[in-house]
């Protein structure tokens, strides 16, 4: 067991740049040595069995992919040993709650490093309730064995003082690819968000690919498998169900750059939550459809039976595993799977009829354009013409506690950008073109030349990251960082 000198010696290691140090100092200090932690990460290379005859070597916690389900109670202070046994320091970031810089887990904000084979205990207090999560958030760069692209990821359920229940059953789903490997203009799935591209972003996309000194887009990466809770489709165990069964699912795209969907053929999806946050109009959907680090927690009620494949409607990834079997007490047969109509994907349908948001306090507008291969071969990012610099890491926009910011995105290329806000959950305000109101969410997805605008009230002082989930996106200058003045 490490003591509390080396552990501090650790955190002394790098600078505590957060402005809200002290209280989360104090907290860490409080999970004295005699207490014993509610859980325990470690981080380690180890084998992920997708199937048998393919068994990968990655980045796991605990030596399981997924890694633990770990559940937390709303405002019950937790402590959280982590270890990191691998040979480059880590950082393991809690997706979508509201806590502290020093224990949020991103360097830019001043989160100390696990060091190499070292440790480090974290105590917060978890909120808000729902479904968030936990992943990497070091830097990969051009390194396809480091960040989000290993098999860092685990599920979190906060539970909320009140749980209302209308379900038989929970089952979480992680999505995940992984074999990740560089490819040259690989494409991904573009026609299915609503709203429509707007001409003068089209224009600024174009200007900058005419500008630009290389005549070849950039990398992308593209992969081999694909699993949901690390097995590929027909491998491990079906969801089992009975009919007349309401199962609440709890779906994570755990990937590292790639955008989901799931459907179950002759099943419809209740989305009661997305980004673990309650929606105000929950509805009736054919298809769901995830960002990366995107969660929908849907209720289906099981009236079709059969066996049948839950899975991505991409022909291409369901075939190298992104499903898993939905099998019916009884029922017998190969699983089947149809392909669903085409459906566009609209987060307003599940905001509130007729609502408008609070008026905001200022608005700041960004504009995002790739420079296509600048980066010896990686596309680069930039953000009102500036790449975030990894070297400085300074922040660049200004907050005033208590105040309401609109933020206004102006997406001139034609990547669909999975934004995240860190350590603050925002409102959605206008998207594809339509205004809405009473959606929040912590991952939202930014169509190709379209605009997206969201709200969040500063209120969770320190500094703040903003990026792109993209891991090929944020390590080459699509991010941002917020400071509260
Ligand atoms: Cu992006």
């Amino acid at each position: 067991m490490i003591d509390r000198r080396t552990l501090l010696a650790y955190g002394a290691m790098l600078p505590l740049v957060g402005s809200d140090s002290s209280a989360a100092r104090a907290a860490e200090q409080e999970a004295g040595d005699q207490e014993k932690a509610d859980y325990t990460l470690r981080i380690a290379t180890g084998l992920a069995e997708l199937a048998p005859d393919h068994i990968v070597s990655t980045t796991l916690y605990n030596n399981q992919f997924p890694g633990p389900l770990l559940r937390f109670k709303e405002g019950q202070r937790t402590v959280v040993d982590v270890y990191n046994d691998t040979d480059t320091p880590e950082l393991v970031h809690w997706h979508g709650q509201m806590i502290p810089t020093e224990v949020d887990g991103a360097a830019e904000e001043g989160t100390p490093y696990i060091p190499p084979h070292g440790m480090r205990r974290i105590a917060f207090v978890p909120k808000p309730a729902g479904f968030r999560f936990y992943h990497t958030h070091v830097v990969a760069g051009g390194d396809l064995n480091r960040g989000t692209y290993t098999g860092q990821v685990g599920p979190v359920y906060i539970e909320p003082k009140n749980e209302p229940g209308a379900y038989d059953r929970e089952v979480f789903l992680v999505l995940k690819e992984f074999e990740p490997s560089f490819s040259r203009g690989g494409d991904m799935a573009m026609d299915f968000l609503a709203g429509e591209p707007i001409k003068e972003l089209k224009e600024l996309g174009k200007k900058s690919d005419d500008e630009a000194q290389e005549k070849t887009k950039g990398y992308e990466v593209g992969y081999d498998l694909f699993s949901i809770n690390g097995k590929m489709l027909g491998h491990g165990e079906p969801i089992r169900v009975k009919q007349g069964e309401r199962v609440l699912f709890h779906v994570l795209n755990g990937s590292a750059g790639e955008i989901g969907s799931l459907a179950l053929p002759g099943h419809v999806f209740k989305v009661v939550a997305l980004d673990g946050n309650p929606v105000t109009t929950p509805r009736d959907v054919p298809v769901l459809w995830l960002g990366t680090a995107e969660r929908i927690s849907a209720i289906v009620e099981m009236d079709h039976p059969g066996v049948w494949i839950l899975g991505d409607l991409a022909d291409d990834d369901r075939k190298r595993g992104m499903g898993i079997v939905v099998e019916y007490a009884g029922a017998k047969g190969k699983p089947q799977w149809t392909k669903p109509k085409p459906y566009k994907w609209d987060y307003a349908l599940f905001g509130k009829p007729g609502g408008a948001p609070a008026n905001p306090d200022e608005t700041m507008e960004f504009t995002i354009v790739k420079h296509n291969a600048a980066l010896n071969g990686f596309n680069q990012w930039t953000l009102n013409g500036k790449a975030f610099s990894m070297e400085t890491m300074k922040p660049m926009y200004m907050v005033h506690e208590g105040r309401r910011y609109r933020l206004k995105f102006r997406n001139a290329s034609d990547d669909i950008h999975p934004l995240h806000l860190h350590r603050h959950s925002f409102e959605l305000v206008r998207v594809g073109s339509k205004p809405t109101a009473g959606v929040l969410k912590d991952v939202v997805m930014l169509g190709g030349f379209q605009e997206v605008e969201f709200d969040f009230v500063a209120d969770n002082p320190g500094l703040t990251l903003f990026h792109c989930h993209q891991q090929l996106h944020m390590d080459f200058g699509f991010m941002a960082l917020f400071d509260y003045v």
